[in-house]
């Protein structure tokens, strides 16, 4: 007969035991033996090689062959039944007796080979566990802690009373499978493991797939030499023939692990699964520190604490979640109530615990017009303010939140300490004004397993081996420059928060404006009594000499004095016609102020009307020019009347002053709707009344088709064409006192049109 053995032989290091495929061994513990049956035939195609210790017969004996050819028919009859009754379950197992010995035997499928692994009674009897006791005490426990961590507690010491462990301890995973002792029971002598975090490496993912399918891994004596498994070479399929253990009890243990374990001065080991949401959540990890076989009834108890604990591990969550929120919440009210009380909450509250309270953060800064506001564990100031420079350009108007900064900002890993993740939002776009939460970098808050097991295992070749002391530092680079996560309740509290301090910093901003204008407005209105007293002044104390100098430069000219020569009366007429100038040119300064200040009362008034006043009160000029002034209808419009007068007085009679010498003036009014080019290239979008006056006079040159409407442009500074310059500006005034504007545009020699825009839809 060709048998030949299925053990697995690849070296496993630390390089490949994340891919050490362990549920393939090959191999199983010594303390039970193991047949693999073909399911379709029944005949025994696997075998463990210790078979000779318990029933003395060799592999090559057991191989080929069927239960009954080893078991009496009667046992072997009764198997079938059972087996054929226990498809689904495998929790009562069946027992065999070979020579008066009583086998416990769990039985699985694993593929297309039915798995038998018997176990000897331990003292030769079966003891069944207290399950009603068991049950009953587990009920109390429940009803009478609200939290996980107490419940656990008395969940580690049931265990360690019904198993007889050295030590039971309740050991949870984060969200990356590290580990945590969040519970233990213990013999007096040994030390404490409470408390403290391992790296997720030191239970490798394929380790916890298989937890989570078989929950139970019994290591009964760590020093055990592996049993080799072995099958019938002759079957058709040819070679890598192996036996998926992941189910078996006696499956064999991963070298690495041995190792770990050795390395902790651990003898055996049980592990029960604690699943939440058919995920890993924990696992109650016993140890002995000698090696230790327990009962198969005892080890389904230690299971049955398992899925008490796991029946409550959710409900449990949910509810210290839902506290940890509250907390939160509480503590952002209280936030919000000191910042709603006080106009210098920033200055003078910023330190508030209850600001990092409501994130559970370790550090709270607020960056405001350029000042730096710190609560708690932060960086300085010379990191802090290009952080939040960076942010904005990163985040405008907008918020984050990372347990990694330097995934986003790789340069920054001096920030890491105290910033190593961060919750920040803006407090002003297009400013690097903002509010940041910040956690501090997990390696210093945590109490890891420091220095917890020896350094560097070398093998029998002298080679150098997994050690966990070397895991855990490997780990350690990974979890650098990390923060714990924030939870989806401190990251809504902050933003709640950032937004309230937002809407507090703009209302201040909003109340200083207030009071800025406030006290602008006051002295607004001093300045225009003040130039209201000009006025007065200059119509009054200016205007009455001038007048006189008239009165008298006309006395003196108009009598015919012979002792006058005529170098004087030319002299006084001089004299005259300069007061009389100064005179209009007052009256026009005048006129361009009163055009910005006198009180607006608009009326609605038909512009034909308007005009046709205008045309009257010109018609003597216009005759003595020889002038034609024609116009279309013009619409009725809310206006001030007096202003629109004088704007069509001061147009049309330039453009009967600025005629040319030989050529008629013909003025031209037309009325059009148009979106108007206001800056070149920019149109409004709103529609207009477009009144344009168009001549046949001198014009003037494009350049000066804006400064024309400037105070004192006087472009024709000759007599022929007299005027202070003032006239056009007072166009310009009038139409923004209506909403409007004024253009112009000419070229010399060739006429000029001026046009006055009204907006359609009036504001007024
Ligand atoms: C398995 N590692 C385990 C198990 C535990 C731990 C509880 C389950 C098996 C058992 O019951 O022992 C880890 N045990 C711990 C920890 C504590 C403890 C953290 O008591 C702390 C108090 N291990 C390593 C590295 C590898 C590794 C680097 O440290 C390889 C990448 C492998 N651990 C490893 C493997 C198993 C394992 C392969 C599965 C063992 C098996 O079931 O065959």
């Amino acid at each position: 007969m060709n048998i030949k053995d299925i053990v697995n032989r690849d070296v496993v290091n630390l390089t490949n035991c994340e891919s050490e495929p362990i549920h393939i061994p090959g191999s199983i513990q010594p303390h039970g033996f193991l047949l693999g049956l073909r399911n379709e035939d029944q005949v025994i195609d696997f075998c463990s090689a210790n078979c000779v210790d318990y029933i003395n017969l060799t592999p090559e004996q057991v191989l080929g062959k069927t239960l009954e050819d080893i078991f009496q028919k009667e046992q072997s009859d009764r198997f079938c039944i059972y087996r054929d009754y226990n498809k689904d379950s495998q929790t009562t197992p069946f027992v065999f007796v070979y020579n008066e010995m009583q086998y416990n035997t769990s039985v699985h499928l694993s593929g297309k080979t039915l798995v038998l692994e018997f176990e000897p009674f331990f003292d030769g009897t079966l003891s069944l566990p207290d399950l009603y006791n068991q049950t009953r005490s587990f009920v109390s426990l429940m009803e009478k802690h609200s939290y996980l961590p107490e419940l656990s507690q008395d969940i580690a010491n049931e265990t360690r009373a019904i198993t007889g462990y050295d030590r039971v301890m309740i050991y949870r995973f984060d969200e990356d499978y590290n580990g945590e002792v969040i519970a233990e029971s213990k013999i007096e002598n040994l030390d404490s493991l409470a408390g403290q975090k391992y790296p997720h490496t030191d239970i490798p993912v394929q380790a916890r797939e298989l937890y989570i399918r078989n929950p139970l891994r019994v290591i009964t004596d760590i020093s055990y030499t592996p049993v080799p498994l072995f099958t019938l070479n002759d079957s058709a399929e040819k070679s890598n023939k192996s036996l998926d253990l992941s189910l078996s009890i006696l499956r064999s243990v991963s070298p690495i692990h041995v190792e770990y374990l050795k390395n902790m001065g651990v003898g055996a080991t049980l592990t029960v699964s604690l699943l939440k949401n058919n995920k890993l959540w924990g696992l109650i990890a016993c140890h002995h520190y000698s090696s230790k076989l327990l009962p198969h009834y005892t080890r389904l108890s230690a299971l049955l604490q398992g899925h008490f604990l796991t029946s409550q591990i959710a409900v449990r969550e949910v509810a210290e979640e839902f506290e940890i929120a509250q907390a939160a919440d509480k503590a952002l009210l209280e936030s919000l109530t000191i910042l709603h009380k006080n106009e210098d909450f920033i200055e003078e509250f910023y330190k508030s615990p209850c600001l990092l309270k409501l994130a559970n953060a370790t550090g709270f800064v607020i960056y405001n017009k350029g000042k730096i506001y710190k609560n708690g564990n932060v960086p300085e100031d010379g990191d802090l303010i290009p952080l939040f420079k960076k942010l904005a350009r990163h985040y405008p108007n907008a918020g984050m939140h990372t347990e990694q900064l330097i995934t986003i900002f790789s340069e920054d890993e001096n920030l890491s300490k105290h910033a190593a993740g961060i919750i920040y939002h803006s407090l002003a776009g297009g400013t690097p004004d903002g509010v940041l939460w910040m956690r501090e970098e997990r390696r210093e808050t945590i109490n890891w397993a420091g220095n917890p097991h020896k350094a560097v295992v070398h093998n029998e070749a002298g080679a150098v081996t997994l050690s966990p002391r070397k895991s855990f530092e490997l780990w350690l680079e990974e979890v650098r420059n990390k923060s714990l996560k924030w939870r989806i309740s401190e990251v809504n509290s902050s933003s709640s928060f950032a937004y309230a301090l937002q809407k507090h910093i703009n209302l201040r901003y909003v109340k200083s404006q207030e009071n800025k204008h406030r006290l602008l407005n006051e002295e607004l209105k001093a300045a225009n009594k003040e130039l209201a007293n000009l006025n007065w002044i200059s119509t009054h104390d200016l205007q009455e000499p001038l007048r006189k100098i008239q009165i008298f430069a006309s006395k003196v000219l108009d009598k015919e004095n012979p002792d006058l020569s005529a170098q004087v009366k030319d002299s006084v007429e001089r004299m005259r016609f300069a007061a009389e100038k100064m005179q209009v040119l007052i009256e026009d300064i005048l006129a361009y102020s009163r055009t910005g200040n006198t009180e607006k009362v608009y009326e609605r008034v038909d512009l034909n009307n308007v005009l046709n006043n205008v045309v009257q009160e010109l018609s003597e000029i216009v005759r003595e020019k020889n002038g034609i002034i024609t116009f279309g209808d013009l619409p009725v419009l809310n206006i001030i009347p007096f202003q629109i007068h004088q704007l069509f007085i001061n147009l049309l009679s330039n453009a009967i002053k600025f005629s040319q010498d030989q050529l008629d003036p013909i003025i031209n009014i037309e009325v059009k709707t148009e979106i108007p080019e206001r800056i070149s290239g920019q149109h409004d979008k709103e529609e207009y009344h477009a009144i344009s006056v168009q001549d046949n006079g001198i014009g003037f040159e494009k350049e000066y088709e804006n400064r024309i409407f400037d105070v004192f442009q006087r472009l024709h500074p000759n007599h022929k064409y007299p005027g202070t310059g003032i006239g056009l500006a007072i166009c310009k005034k009038i139409m923004e006192n209506h909403s409007g504007f004024i253009k112009a545009d000419s070229e010399l020699g060739k006429g000029a049109r001026f046009t006055i825009f009204f907006p359609k839809e009036e504001v007024i």
